[in-house]
């Protein structure tokens, strides 16, 4: 008896150590993440997604809260924000961070990705992990990649059916010179624009036009001030998930994991959410009275042979071996 209690106590005494090595170290955090779009989107569903599963991966001592609409500021304003280490997270388009690492413009070429996959595989493989990791240096760390989406035309002046119809047409793009670039090369006058002022601009027609995916023509509402859509999927657009450094630096090593983890989560989450939506909006926004043209064959490619001076341009300055890598990529899983 005696000798069973002994070692009842010794393996007592083992597995209270083992669990004591392995709590995991949680202390409580408030974490602001802001994005963009509005509460009710596909940024907004994906945030409350992880918002909640960073909660219970942390024992609830991670208080995430969103900030929709840009409350917290602007795309690039957010950015700033991070690397003072006066918010602690965000999410923004890619095509934004071009100011910071101006090789994330790779992934603004005009028509590089096809489809879905191909976006999945660039950005989740080599390339898009060796771009996150440039960041760091800078005061930010790249999580992971949430889809934005295909983008395409919308504008209130007529349809574009034809590259030649944007003559003239005031679009608002994204502050990035390969949208400058590509859009005054097709005849429209590019006018760079943060997010958070678009819609005001459509509505007060200081612009005629932007360019989004479906999904957020239809959460931003913007069927209310435009009458046509125009299907050209020009570019891929990814969403980045960034932690500001100053805060992440402070973390522990579980801590780390949790966010790592609770991110990739949210990227499964998120682009299933997407695709799923998208497959849907284009109806919706035919429901609430939008014209949409589908450009032709003939006329997107028109569109890319007009866009291929912008490529050159970036792969000029500096990022050839950078633009080869990703059309080899592009290229071996076409095959
Ligand atoms: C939201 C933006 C948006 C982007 C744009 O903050 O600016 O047009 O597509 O999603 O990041």
């Amino acid at each position: 008896m005696k000798k069973f209690i002994q070692t009842l106590l010794v393996s007592v005494a083992v597995v209270t150590a083992s669990l004591a090595a392995h709590a995991a170290d949680y202390k409580p955090h408030i974490v602001r993440f802001g994005y963009g779009l509005a509460e009710d989107s596909n940024q907004g569903r994906a945030a409350k997604f992880l918002v909640e599963d960073l909660g219970k991966r942390t024992d609830g001592k991670f208080h995430m809260k969103g900030f929709a609409s840009a409350a917290l500021g602007s795309d690039i304003q957010m950015q700033n924000a991070l690397i003072g280490g006066a918010q602690e997270m965000t999410v923004v388009s890619t095509a934004t961070l071009v100011g910071i690492v101006d090789d994330f413009g790779v992934f603004d070429l005009p028509f590089l990705f096809a489809n879905e996959k191909e976006a999945d595989t660039v950005l989740d493989g080599p390339v898009g992990q060796k771009l996150m990791a440039k960041l760091e240096a800078k005061g930010l760390v790249g999580l992971v990649y949430w889809e934005n989406g295909f983008r395409n035309l919308t504008n209130s002046k007529r349809p574009i059916a034809k590259m030649e119809d944007l003559k003239g047409v005031k679009l608002r793009v994204m502050q990035n010179p390969m949208y400058i670039d590509m859009f005054n090369a097709m005849g429209a006058n590019a006018v760079p624009l943060s997010f958070s002022e678009l819609f005001t601009a459509l509505e007060s027609k200081t612009v005629d036009g932007e360019e989004n995916p479906v999904n957020t023509v239809e959460s931003s509402k913007f069927y209310e001030v435009q009458k046509y859509l125009s299907i050209t999927r020009h570019v891929y657009s990814p969403w980045i998930v960034l932690a500001s450094k100053k805060w992440w630096d402070g973390l522990s090593a579980d801590e780390k994991n949790a966010v790592r983890a609770s991110a990739v989560a949210s990227r499964d989450f998120e682009r299933k959410d997407s695709r799923a939506e998208g497959a849907r909006a284009l109806e919706d926004l035919k429901k609430k009275g939008m014209q949409v043209t589908v450009l032709a064959e003939p006329e997107l490619e028109r569109m890319r042979q007009t866009a291929r001076p912008a490529t050159a341009k970036f792969a000029a300055a500096g990022h050839a071996e950078l633009v080869k890598e990703v059309e080899a990529e592009v290229t071996r899983l076409r095959k």
